[in-house]
């Protein structure tokens, strides 16, 4: 019998693992790390799941007749094994025919999703950089995670900095804080995960040291399960989508009191006027007071007047998850945020200010040096376009429409051929029955996975990929303080090939293989990105270990910078030397680029707009549904390696469960006018009424009812985007009704 143990790294943590006799048999997080080990320990089950794909698989009229077969029997036609030739065949020809006829936009391989952890195997990297090489092709622009704040941020600070990576560290909220008010909350489960692994996962007792230090907190969600346990923090209940109007509120407050840093503001911002006679009503008649305020957020006023007393003194940080800004008008809660901030003077400085995201991944506000887990490159899409993230389903069913985005206009493309690798569009994407129509439309679907999930059992042609364990790579986080060599542990599993390896064999059929693997294999591609890393080092004046000793230590610790990092720092040093991208150079608390726009709901200032779908708007017997990331999966991922007691659990306040006639386990029904699921009632008193609570990552699975069976809320929400500037995911503003699924019961007595 032979044992290996080997450091292996996910999204959701470094981990260390059994391997026996070529089998991978157990996995536990890398000792102090404070991975969560229910996620790290289901690799075996993940690996080994009877969900693998082992062969390649083309669906059976597919088969017959290609593209002409049409695309209704997705999802519900057999899928053929074929030999790994024929597959290939069959890609390179679809490919070479579509782009013939119909030109490169006509190929869309966005192909959004996280992947796996691991730069250079990150399969959406490699199927956009083949598709680049083969000749170009549609692209998807932003993402699902912070997509308005990616749009609105440079408008306001001249780069999405503030949510893509920069943060004021904990430590000095621990140092010099007063207070931390966070909505949306900081809720743990988010702290298991990291965009790209992390070895650090030490956010908790960041947070309980600051807490020692005597800085109060304030959680401004609907949901207890916002503040970490242990934590003793006043929380406030607002109805969902209402915080726009309180934090506005509070910038009133601060200009009605006189407490607003006038000198910061004239050095600091850009339009504050404008934004002044904003919030004083000057236009609209109506001051945006804290009596406005409640009532908009449906809160006692006296809450209100306490939380303005928090920020009114002392070394205020103002957070915001991001879950705010995945909603209608999303992009509102950022730039209000921003703006009060700015009025409070403190941007800049150790402790204050805001930071975005502390409560929405691990990492956020950790200490780390940047630049450190290499890149892989990508290429050039000089023949294809982008259109955002989120409006793909709208494309497939629109081609030819034009819609307007952050100042520009997009046309939709002819999509013929779909070709996605690393990403769950059945799991992420808003209003799944619309997807399932549109998802018809497309001649060829293309998808590489590991796994069965719903959009695999979708496709035409299915191309089993390996996991990121059979495989070697280089992974982390600028988030981490480490990067982590990831060797191969187990031979691939089944039939299954490194997606990296599959588009090189088709690039080799279409002929444009140099462009896409640079005449680089696994082992070259790995030294090249290994060589950035020492680049980075050399520049610094950072010893970096050579790659054999990276590779046999298996991970390296980058050391620490000298100061923790406080967002927006150097701009308050020095505002002439250090200008901000903006037009003005300058924090701009009125836009007139955005003015420039002209669009009627995206106002020039931060403003308070209602959504369509919240409680203000909600009919008798409506709630509204929050639907936030599961705490033991990544999304979809682990879904299938985890138990589950029944569909998703929903989150239903005791008061609205039995009026209803809900009792605690109950199997619910959850509808609207888009669709309908199944869920699991779970009685929560510290869930302000009105609201449901119900995360993601259920794989999709729809009855002959059209009723989803294992809880994907996302057959529930909008496809409507956050507004014309970012064109986003607005999966948080949803309505819906509830009631016990008493035919389901009979069904199963
Ligand atoms: N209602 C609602 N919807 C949401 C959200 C919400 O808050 N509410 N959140 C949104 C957000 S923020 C996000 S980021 C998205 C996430 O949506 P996705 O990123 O699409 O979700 P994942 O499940 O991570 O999808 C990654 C897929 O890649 C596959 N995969 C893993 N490794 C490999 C590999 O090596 N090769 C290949 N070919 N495939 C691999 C996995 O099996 C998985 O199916 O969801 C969005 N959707
Ligand atoms: N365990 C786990 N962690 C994850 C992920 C995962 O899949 N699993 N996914 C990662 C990814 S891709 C992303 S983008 C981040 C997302 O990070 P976030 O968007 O911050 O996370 P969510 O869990 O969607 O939402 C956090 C909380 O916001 C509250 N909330 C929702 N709407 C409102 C509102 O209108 N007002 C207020 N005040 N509060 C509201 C909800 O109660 C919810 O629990 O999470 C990351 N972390
Ligand atoms: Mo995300």
């Amino acid at each position: 019998m032979s044992e290996v143990r080997k450091i292996g790294l996910a999204h959701w943590g470094a981990f260390e693992a059994t391997v026996v006799d070529g089998r991978l048999v157990a996995a536990e997080p890398l000792a102090g790390s404070g991975a969560d080990p229910d996620m790290i320990g289901a690799w075996p089950a993940l690996v080994y799941s009877k969900d693998r794909i082992d062969r390649p698989h083309v669906r059976e009229s597919y088969l017959k007749h290609g593209p002409r077969a049409g695309g209704a029997g997705r999802g519900r036609e057999p899928m053929v094994p074929v030999d790994w030739e024929t597959a290939l065949d069959l890609v390179a020809g679809e490919l070479r025919r579509v782009h013939g006829e119909f030109g490169p936009t006509s190929v869309f391989g966005g192909s959004y999703g996280w992947s796996s952890a691991g730069r250079f195997h990150h399969a959406r990297t490699q199927v956009r950089r083949f598709l680049a090489a083969a000749g170009g092709f549609t692209d998807q622009v932003g993402n699902y995670s912070w997509g308005a704040a990616h749009a609105i941020l440079p408008h306001v600070l001249g780069s999405a900095d503030a949510v893509s990576g920069a943060a004021t560290a904990w430590d000095t909220i621990a140092e010099a804080g007063d207070a931390v008010v966070a909505f949306g909350g900081l809720n743990p489960k988010n702290w298991h995960i990291t965009s790209g692994g992390a070895v650090d996962h030490h956010l908790p007792e960041a947070v309980a040291r600051a807490a020692t230090r005597g800085v109060r907190f304030t959680v401004v969600s609907p949901f207890a399960d916002d503040v970490p346990p242990g934590l003793d923090a006043t929380l406030i209940r607002p109805r969902p989508n209402s915080d726009t109007a309180i934090i506005l509120a509070l910038a009133h407050e601060a200009v009605a009191t006189g407490r607003a840093d006038r000198e910061f503001l004239d050095r600091y911002t850009s339009g504050a006027e404008t934004f002044i006679a904003y919030l004083n009503g000057d236009r609209d008649g109506q001051p945006k007071t804290l009596d406005w305020a409640a009532e908009i957020a449906d809160l006692d006023v006296a809450e209100l007047r306490r939380l303005w007393d928090t920020v009114r003194t002392g070394r205020v940080m103002l957070t915001a998850s991001w879950s705010l800004q995945r909603a209608e008008h999303g992009e509102q809660p950022f730039w209000a945020l921003i703006a009060l901030a700015a009025l409070l003077g403190q941007i800049g400085q150790p402790g204050g200010g805001f930071t975005f995201g502390y409560g929405s991944m691990n990492g956020v506000g950790e200490i780390a040096r940047k630049g450190y887990v290499p890149a892989m490159p990508g290429l050039p899409n000089p023949n294809g376009m982008g259109i955002p993230v989120a409006a793909f389903a709208d494309a497939f069913l629109h081609p030819g429409d034009a819609i307007p985005f952050n100042g520009r206009s997009v046309t939709y493309p002819d999509v013929r051929l779909v070709y996605w690798a690393g990403g769950n569009p059945f799991h992420h994407a808003q209003d799944l029955g619309r997807l399932e129509e549109a998802w018809q439309r497309p001649e060829t679907i293309i998808v590489h996975e590991p796994w069965w999930t719903p959009t695999a059992q979708r496709a035409d042609i299915v191309l089993p990929a390996t996991t990121s364990v059979e495989r070697n790579d280089i992974g982390g986080s600028s988030r981490d303080p480490y990067v982590v060599a990831m060797p191969r542990m187990i031979d691939p599993v089944g039939e299954a090939r490194d997606d990296f390896a599959i588009f090189r064999d088709l690039a080799d059929r279409l002929g444009c293989r140099a462009a896409f693997d640079e005449g680089l294999d696994e082992e070259g591609w790995l030294r090249r990105l290994w060589s950035q890393t020492e680049a980075r080092g050399a520049a610094e004046g950072i010893n970096v270990p050579d790659f054999e000793t990276f590779r046999s230590d298996g991970l390296w610790r980058v050391p620490a910078p000298a100061t923790p990092e406080v967002l927006l720092a150097d701009f308050r040093a020095d505002p002439d030397r250090a200008p901000l991208a903006t037009p003005s150079g300058r924090i701009e608390l009125a836009s007139p680029a955005i003015a420039g726009f002209g669009y009627e709901t995206v106002p020039p200032h931060p403003a308070w707009l209602a959504p369509a779908e919240w409680l203000g708007a909600a009919g008798p017997d409506e709630l509204h549904l929050v639907t936030n990331q599961p705490a033991k999966q990544l999304h979809g991922q682990l879904y299938q390696a985890l138990p589950h007691d029944g569909p998703t659990p929903v989150a239903i306040n005791p008061e609205d469960a039995d009026s209803r006639g809900i009792a605690d386990g109950d199997i619910v029904r959850l509808w609207n006018g888009r669709g309908a699921c199944l869920a699991t009632a779970r009685l929560d008193d510290s869930l302000r009424p009105g609201v449901l609570i119900m995360a993601t990552g259920a794989w999709y699975a729809p009855g002959d009812d059209g009723v989803e069976r294992n809880g994907n809320p996302n057959v529930l929400t909008a496809s409507r985007r956050t507004s014309p500037l970012g064109q986003a995911c607005a999966a948080l503003s949803a309505l819906v009704r509830i009631a016990p699924e008493t035919d389901t019961l009979k069904r199963t007595a």
